[in-house]
């Protein structure tokens, strides 16, 4: 069973700085969500390319069956690993629940939360905060009514940011 940790966080909150460090020195493996995606948009012969594309650009979240198989799959290639920092995903119910359904028994689940400020003032970046707004924020109070949210708060430098990581890490971990 593989053990999960949820980052999320508002659009360029730092969850792929944190993830890097976490990785580098937790031996978690670092999956981001949005990087699997970009990536299958790449890929030749992807029939998902073109409307993962159309999601990306409008903000808005690809449907979990392709979010999750990218996931599941690159989580069976990622050999020995302590655990899984699963970055930017799930973003709103549609997610929980294709999760949910797809990888029950398979994963152990946590969250960690960060807040951070957005002040990007592109269009598509207005719709990403949106879209956290109002979906992806109901799905950190849903995990948080289960007791499995640890917050960190990103305004700050990556350094501080990071140690209070590694405490909620050993605290998880005890
Ligand atoms: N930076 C980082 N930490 C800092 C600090 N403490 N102080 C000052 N600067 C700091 O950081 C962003 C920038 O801030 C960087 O320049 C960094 O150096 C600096 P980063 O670590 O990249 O932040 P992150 O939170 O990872 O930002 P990201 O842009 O990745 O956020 P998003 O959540 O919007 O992007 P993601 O790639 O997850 O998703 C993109 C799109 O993919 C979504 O909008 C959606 O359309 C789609 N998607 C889905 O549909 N489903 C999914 O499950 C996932 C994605
Ligand atoms: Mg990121």
């Amino acid at each position: 069973m593989h053990n999960v940790v949820f980052v999320l966080g508002p659009p360029g909150s730092g969850k792929g700085t944190i993830c890097a460090k976490i990785q580098e020195n937790l031996g978690y493996v670092h999956l981001s969500a949005g990087d699997l995606l970009r990536a299958e948009r790449q890929r030749e012969g992807s029939e998902f390319g073109a409307l993962i594309e159309q999601h990306i650009r409008n903000g808005s979240i690809v449907p979990v069956e392709i979010t999750c198989a990218l996931l599941e799959n690159a989580m069976n290639n990622s050999g020995d690993a302590k655990g899984f920092l699963v970055d930017g995903f799930p973003r709103n119910e549609d997610n929980l629940q294709g999760w949910n359904k797809q990888m029950t028994g398979k994963a152990l689940r946590c969250l960690n939360r960060g807040q951070g400020r957005t002040d990007d003032n592109e269009e598509s970046l207005k719709k990403r905060v949106e879209t956290y707004n109002h979906q992806t924020f109901p799905i950190i109070e849903h995990f948080e009514k289960n007791g499995l949210v640890r917050e960190v708060k990103s305004e700050r430098s990556v350094e501080e940011i990071y140690a209070d990581v590694v405490e909620v890490f050993n605290q998880t971990a005890k």
